[in-house]
Formats: structure tokens, C-alpha cells, sequence
């Protein structure tokens, strides 16, 4: 997902040009926008933390980018591309490093496994709607 922030900073392009370059495929993509309950259930997995209540407020608070992509070790392989949660700590060259403004505002959301990659996946995209 690309969030609020790097959308409304214009980076969807070059966000998509670093997601092709390093070999992803998008199988599924759609401009959209959270509201405060469908982001509140897609973090659902992070309620009991200290930040969810910001997380959600953020996470609604303009029009993002959700896209299926794959690879071969995607999770990986992804969270690699995108860099530290916390963008004062992502490696050079990683999508956070220069497009994230803060830990909330990180520009954009990878699934932390394969598991969680299914079902976020199926909360945006039905199966006829990916190729
Ligand atoms: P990641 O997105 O790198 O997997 P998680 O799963 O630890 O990071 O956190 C989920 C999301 O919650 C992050 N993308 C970030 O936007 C937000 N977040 C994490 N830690 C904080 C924090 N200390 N303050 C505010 N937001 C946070």
C-alpha cells in the first residue's frame, strides 16, 4: 500500500517505478481511500499497540494506493525495497529512506509474511479483479 503522505507528496510514480525495477509484478492495484473503520480493521492485528489510534487516524486521513505484487520471496524481498519501519533508520536507497516523512507517515505498507499477504489482499481485491 502506498499511504497517505507519499500520495498526497506526489510519489506514487516514482514509488511504482522502484517497485518494477526490482522485479515485481502487479497483479492487482486501485486508488482508493481508507475510512476511519476499514482502517481500523486492516490494523486490526496492531490494536493493543500505544500508536493504533494515530495508525488509524493517519491511515484515513487521505487517498492511498493498495496493489497485490509479485515475486519470488516477495515478503522479503519487499521489505528489503521499502526499508526500516522508521525512516531515519532505513537503509539508503530504500523507498522509505527517500519518500517517508516520519515512523507514521512511512510512505508505504508491506505484509510481514505470507499469511497476512493473502487476507490483506483479499480485503482490497476480489479474486476477479486481479490478472
Ligand atoms: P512495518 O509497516 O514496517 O511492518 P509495524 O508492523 O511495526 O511496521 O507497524 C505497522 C505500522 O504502524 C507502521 N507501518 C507504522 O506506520 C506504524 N507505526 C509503527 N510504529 C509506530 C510508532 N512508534 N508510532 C506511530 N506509528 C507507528
Amino acid at each position: 500500500m502506498i499511504k497517505p503522505d507519499a500520495v498526497g507528496n506526489n510519489h506514487i510514480g516514482p514509488i511504482l517505478a522502484k517497485i518494477n525495477e526490482a522485479g515485481f509484478r502487479i497483479v492487482a492495484m486501485k486508488y482508493t481511500r481508507l475510512t476511519p473503520e476499514t482502517a481500523g480493521r486492516f490494523y486490526e492485528v496492531h490494536k493493543e499497540r500505544p500508536f493504533y489510534g494515530e495508525l488509524v487516524d493517519y491511515m484515513s486521513s487521505g487517498p492511498i494506493v493498495a496493489a497485490i505484487l509479485e515475486k519470488d520471496n516477495a515478503v522479503a524481498d519487499f521489505r528489503t525495497l521499502i526499508g526500516a519501519t522508521d525512516p531515519a533508520k532505513a537503509a539508503p536507497g530504500t523507498i522509505r529512506a527517500l519518500f517517508a516523512k516520519s515512523i507514521a507517515a512511512n510512505a508505504v505498507h508491506g505484509s510481514d509474511s505470507d499469511e497476512n499477504a493473502a487476507i490483506e489482499g483479499g480485503f482490497f481485491f476480489s479474486q476477479l479483479e486481479r490478472f
